[in-house]
C-alpha cells in the first residue's frame, strides 16, 4: 500500500499561512513526528512524508491512505486537508494531541482517529484497512516495548542539515494543569535503551541536535548513563534538551559536569512564573521560585545556557505581574526567554476547568498558539494580558539587550553550539515582532 503522512502548515499569531521558503527548508525546526510514523509502518508499505512547512502538498498524490498529524493550533488546517483528500475519494486517518482529545470533532473530517501513541495501533489500522474493516476510533494502547521501536526514518528528512532531533523518553509523571503530555500519555513513562539512542545519535548526519523528550531530567540515573555513554564513545556532538527546575537546581555536580562533557549546550526550562502562588495553582509544585536564579548560575558555571519559559495569565496573575517578571528576570542571567500566554489545550485539566466556568471565549483553534488570548483571565482583562506579554517580549528582545545577552552566552558556552542560544534571540525577536506586532 502507498501511505502519505502529512504535517499541516503552521499559522503563527495573526499572520497568514506562509509557503515553504528556502530559509525555512535550511533552518527550520526539526520535526520528528512523520519520520517516526514512517519508521513504525511495516516495511511492506511504501511511505511518503510531506511537512507542509517545508514541502508542497499535492492533493493528487498517488496514495491509498493519508495519515495527518494534529496539534491544536494545526487542527483547522488539518481538517481542510482531510476534507480535500476525502473529496477525492481518499481514506484519511488522523492522529496526535488534538484529535485524541476531541475525536468526535475530528471524525467530521476523517474516516478514522487514532488516539494516543501509535506504536501499537498504527499496524492494526493498516491491517484493518486492508481487510476493509477500518474502525472509526482506535483507542489508546500504550502497551508496547519501546526497545523494539525502530529509529526514525532519517532518509526521509529533507530539511535543516544543521539541526537534528531525537527522542529518548516518552511521557511525564507530573500533572501540570496546562500541559497536554500527561493527559495524552496517561502518566505512562518509557525510556529507550541507551545503546540504541547513542547508536542513533552517532548515525545522525547533524552535529547539533535537539532532544525532543518531555524532559531529560525524568530519571537522573538514566540521563547520567546516557551522558556517560556519549562521553565513552567519544560522540562529540552538541545538543539541547528540556529539563525541570527541581532536578537541575538540586542535581549533584557530577550530573551537570557529565551533561556538559556529553555535549549539552543549553537546557530549556519551564519556569512558568516568578509567582509561587501561580505555580501552586497550576500544580507545578516542583518549581520553587527561590531556586530559579541559583539554577541559572549553576548551569552557566558548567558552560550551559538556559532558555526559560514563562507563562502569563494564571488566576494569581494581576496586572503588575509583567513588570515584576521583567524586573526579576533582568536580575537573572537568562540566555533566551519563551514568553507564552496561558493556553487551555483540549484534553488538559486547565481546559476542563475554564470550559466548565464558561471562561473560554473562542474555540477557533488557530488562535491556540500561546501568543493570543482565548479565555477570560481572572484578575485582568484579555487586552491587559495581551499587552503585558507584548511589553515583556518587546523589552526582553530589544536589540541592545540581545547583543549584551548574546555576547555573554557566546563566552559562557563552548564550541559551535554556543551560537544556537545566541541566534535563538534573533529568531524569537523576529517571531514576537510579528506575533505581538511591535
Ligand atoms: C519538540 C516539540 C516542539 C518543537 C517541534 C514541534 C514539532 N511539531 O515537532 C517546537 C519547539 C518547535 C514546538 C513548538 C510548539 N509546540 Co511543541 N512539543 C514538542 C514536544 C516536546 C515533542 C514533540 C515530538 O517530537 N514528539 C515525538 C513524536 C514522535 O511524537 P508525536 O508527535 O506525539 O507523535 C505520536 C503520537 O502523537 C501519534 N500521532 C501523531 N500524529 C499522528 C498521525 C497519525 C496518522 C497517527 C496514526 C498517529 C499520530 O503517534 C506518534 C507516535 O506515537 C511535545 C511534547 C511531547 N513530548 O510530545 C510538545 C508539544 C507537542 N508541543 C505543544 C505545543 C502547544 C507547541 C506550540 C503550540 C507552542 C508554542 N509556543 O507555540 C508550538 C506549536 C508548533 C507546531 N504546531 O508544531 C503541545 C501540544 C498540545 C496541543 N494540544 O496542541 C505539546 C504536547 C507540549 C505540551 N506540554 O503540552 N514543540
Amino acid at each position: 500500500m502507498k501511505i502519505l503522512f502529512v504535517f499541516p502548515k503552521i499559522r503563527h499569531g495573526s499572520s497568514t499561512y506562509s509557503d515553504p521558503g528556502a530559509w525555512k527548508i535550511v533552518f527550520g525546526y526539526p520535526i520528528i513526528t512523520l519520520p517516526h510514523l514512517a519508521a513504525i509502518t511495516p516495511d511492506k508499505h511504501e511511505v511518503k512524508i510531506v511537512n507542509e512547512n517545508y514541502d508542497t502538498l499535492d492533493y493528487d498524490e498517488d496514495a491509498d491512505i493519508i495519515g495527518i498529524t494534529t496539534y491544536t493550533m494545526t487542527a483547522p488546517r488539518a481538517y481542510k486537508i482531510a476534507d480535500e483528500f476525502r473529496r477525492r475519494g481518499k481514506t484519511v486517518v488522523m492522529g496526535g494531541y488534538h484529535v485524541t482529545a476531541l475525536s468526535e470533532e475530528a471524525l467530521e473530517h476523517a474516516d478514522c482517529v487514532v488516539q494516543g501513541l501509535a506504536e501499537v495501533t498504527w499496524t492494526k489500522v493498516l491491517e484493518d484497512f486492508e481487510k476493509g474493516k477500518l474502525k472509526r476510533i482506535y483507542e489508546r494502547d500504550h502497551e508496547f516495548d519501546i526497545s523494539k521501536v525502530p529509529p526514525l526514518r532519517r532518509d526521509l528528512i529533507t530539511h535543516n542539515p544543521f539541526l537534528g532531533a531525537i527522542q529518548t523518553t516518552k511521557g511525564c509523571p507530573h500533572t501540570c494543569e496546562f500541559c497536554a503530555i500527561s493527559s495524552f500519555c496517561g502518566h505512562m513513562v518509557k525510556q529507550r535503551p541507551i545503546k540504541d539512542v547513542v547508536e542513533e545519535i552517532k548515525k545522525m548526519p547533524n552535529k547539533i541536535f535537539v532532544i525532543h523528550d518531555p524532559h531529560l531530567t525524568l530519571n537522573k540515573k538514566y540521563a547520567k548513563e546516557l551522558f556517560k555513554e556519549l562521553i565513552r564513545q567519544k560522540v562529540h556532538k552538541q545538543w539541547v534538551a528540556n529539563g525541570t527546575t527541581d532536578v537541575l537546581a538540586t542535581a549533584d555536580d557530577t550530573f551537570l559536569d557529565l551533561a556538559r562533557k556529553a555535549g549539552c549546550v543549553e537546557w530549556f526550562v519551564g519556569f512558568e512564573s516568578v509567582n509561587q502562588a501561580a505555580l501552586i495553582e497550576t500544580h507545578k509544585t516542583h518549581n520553587k521560585v527561590e531556586n530559579f536564579s541559583k539554577l541559572i548560575d549553576r548551569l552557566h558555571n558548567y558552560n550551559m545556557a538556559v532558555q526559560g519559559g514563562i507563562i502569563f495569565g494564571f488566576d494569581h496573575d494581576t496586572p503588575d505581574v509583567f513588570d515584576t517578571t521583567l524586573e526579576t528576570i533582568n536580575q537573572w542571567n537568562m540566555d533566551v526567554l519563551e514568553i507564552n500566554i496561558l493556553t487551555p489545550y483540549p484534553g488538559t485539566k486547565l481546559f476542563e476547568k475554564l470550559d466548565k466556568a464558561g471562561r473560554i471565549f473562542t474555540k477557533d483553534w488557530t488562535h491556540y498558539n500561546q501568543v493570543e488570548v482565548v479565555f477570560e483571565p481572572k484578575n485582568m482583562t484579555a487586552e491587559e494580558l495581551m499587552h503585558g506579554a507584548r511589553k515583556v517580549a518587546k523589552e526582553f528582545y530589544s536589540i541592545d539587550k540581545i547583543i549584551k545577552r548574546g555576547t555573554r552566552t557566546i563566552t559562557t558556552v563552548k564550541g559551535i553550539g554556543r551560537f544556537k542560544p545566541a541566534l535563538s534571540n534573533f529568531a524569537f525577536r523576529k517571531y514576537y515582532k510579528r506575533d505581538f506586532n511591535f
